[in-house]
């Protein structure tokens, strides 16, 4: 629905999304409800954004299926009908609810496929952004909405004598859908979360894999079932009960408050929690057990021995548990969810090599040489290097504001942003669950990915009812919530271990956590103050 104004200044849409996973999919469904012209870019050929792309073997869910779609809010429907089948569904199936998502809803005709967009410059003179895609087309919107995903751009390393490899070299992000490990000889370089999954299933099928490790990870077991009867009736019962819980869980999962700090338990009391937590698996001793594992290095260690212990216990050579068993702070960095990975590295055909010890000197022709002179011969490299998390996504389109800042330099040089979906000095543009400063890592995602949703619909329905064609976030609001952010962060031992939480990963890029790590509930309280009456935001009316 486009304003006075806007006729007048000839825009094509109000809204342009860039993305078509969770978020995008939410907000045009939202937005198109609420009568406002949207138009969305997405670069796969198909929607599901990570769910599309990450098409690796053993690729799955790893939190908890309850609140791992959409809500009510988004389709009542769709939330009674679908029936998920299991507690960890496996990529296709992901990939399968978000399509008929999008297609038992209507939206599909609002998105372009196979189609980036590589620029979106701010014009100051008539408060709107000019969006311009790799396939010619040029845009004019009231509204950017980036909802490009914290995790989409693959971080792609390469190696000396890459181009003399003669067998098939993939990021894990960017594999052939008819993929087939049978028989074959695999590198898999990496040992975070998609390495995790990867590693058990290769290994039932491939003649050798050979995992390549420079971190341990702090894999936990995700006791993965197929839900029944009961399942389905404890969630059609529960669900308004469940969201609910999730929104007021600190990671937004549908779990119970954590117990406590640690110290008040005995030991005894402590190993019965933690059993209790392993027993019941997913990220339940991340986020159900101990209140100050992320503040209390003596509380954190003790979780750190239980999974040092639980390793050896399962994996049978000493060298192997030994490398396997995770030197960093537990919950530094995101705990992999596992399904048979440490038992694999008891079968013959799985081999762990560990690249801080002896690193990878090149490819050669048959595989990957190693420093010391041996070579693995191999078939397939896959590339479970992770992602240019949080900005890469963004910084990889050419976004342009007043003055023609660049947001890339902006993000090169600062993480800031209000709330994670504002920029100040660039107006109109609101991020979705994208960017630096919101609780996204550390929340399970369509949680979030709702309220960002939420939030910036009624900001948009505010500012439309009052015509106002300019919104942009004061410098000084951006600075002391971007300040605020870094002062819990510092309190923490996140900032000790390198990850992509920290930008770590990426050669070159700057160093920070920058995340709103009260939780969800701080967060969503934030939200709430935030959109009373848009203070901290200059308003320019029509
Ligand atoms: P992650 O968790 O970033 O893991 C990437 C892994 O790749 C990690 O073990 C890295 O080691 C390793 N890595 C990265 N670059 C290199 C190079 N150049 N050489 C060797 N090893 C390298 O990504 P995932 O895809 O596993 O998971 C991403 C998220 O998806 C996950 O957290 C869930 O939220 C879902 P490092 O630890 O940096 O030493």
């Amino acid at each position: 629905m486009t304003t006075p104004s806007d006729e007048a200044s000839d825009i094509d849409v109000d809204v342009v999304v860039l993305g078509a996973g969770f978020t995008g999919v939410y907000l045009l469904k939202r937005l198109r409800e609420l009568g406002f012209t949207v138009r969305a870019f997405e670069a796969g050929s198909d929607v599901g954004g990570t769910w599309y792309w990450n098409r690796y073997p053993g690729a799955r869910c790893d939190s908890e299926i309850s609140v791992y779609n959409f809500s009510e809010r988004f389709n009542p429907e769709l939330a009674q009908t679908w029936k998920w089948s299991e507690r960890f569904p496996s990529q296709p199936e992901m990939y399968s609810y978000l399509r008929h998502a999008v297609d038992s809803t209507g939206l599909r005709d609002l998105i372009t496929f196979d189609t980036r967009v590589t620029s979106a410059v701010f014009d100051e003179h008539r408060d709107l952004w000019t969006v311009t895609t790799d396939s010619g087309e040029a845009l004019r919107s009231r509204y950017f909405v980036p909802a490009v995903g914290p995790l989409s751009k693959p971080n792609i390393p390469s190696f000396d004598g890459q181009d003399q490899f003669t067998g098939e070299i993939y990021h894990t992000a960017r594999m052939p859908a008819d993929f087939d490990m049978a028989g074959r000889r695999l590198a898999v370089i990496g040992s975070g979360a998609t390495a995790v999954q990867i590693v058990p299933i290769a290994a039932s099928s491939a003649q050798h894999v050979y995992q390549l490790q420079r971190t341990a990870s702090h894999c936990l077991p995700g006791r993965n079932h197929r839900l029944d009867a009961d399942d389905y009736a404890e969630i059609a019962e529960n669900r308004g009960a469940i969201w609910t819980r999730a929104r007021e869980n600190p990671v937004g999962q549908p779990y119970a408050e954590s117990l406590g700090e640690l110290a008040t338990f005995d030991s005894e009391r402590q190993r019965e929690i933690m059993e209790m937590f392993w027993n019941i698996g997913g990220l339940t001793l991340c986020f159900a057990s101990f209140s100050d594992l992320l503040t209390n290095a003596d509380a954190n260690r003790v979780v750190l021995d239980f999974l040092g212990e639980k390793i050896r216990g399962i994996v049978r050579d000493p060298d192997t548990a030994e490398k396997l068993t995770p030197k960093t702070f537990f919950l530094t960095k995101r705990p992999p969810i596992e399904h048979g990975y440490y038992e694999a590295f008891n079968r013959d055909n799985v081999s762990l090599i560990d690249i801080r010890e002896n690193p990878i000197d090149s490819l050669v022709p048959n595989g990957i040489k190693l420093l010391n002179g041996d070579v693995l011969d191999v078939d397939v490299v896959l590339l479970a290097t992770g992602f240019d998390a949080l900005t890469g996504g963004l910084t990889d389109i050419d976004i342009r504001g007043v003055g023609g800042e660049s947001l890339a330099d902006h993000f090169r040089e600062r993480y800031d942003s209000y709330l994670g979906i504002s920029v100040s000095g660039y107006p109109n543009m609101f991020i979705a669950y994208s960017g630096p400063q919101s609780p996204a890592v550390l929340s399970n995602g369509p949680t979030l990915i709702e309220e960002h949703g939420e939030w910036i619909v009624n900001a948009l329905t505010w500012l439309r009812e009052r015509q106002i064609a300019r919104v942009d976030v004061r410098l000084a609001a951006q600075e002391k919530f971007t300040q605020h952010n870094a002062e819990v962060v510092a309190a923490t031992l996140i900032p000790q271990t390198d990850s992509w939480w920290t930008g770590a990963n990426i050669e070159g890029k700057k160093r920070g956590f920058p995340t709103f790590t009260e939780g969800v509930p701080a967060y969503l309280d934030v939200l709430r103050k935030a959109s009373d009456g848009y203070q901290d935001y200059d308003l320019t009316p029509s």
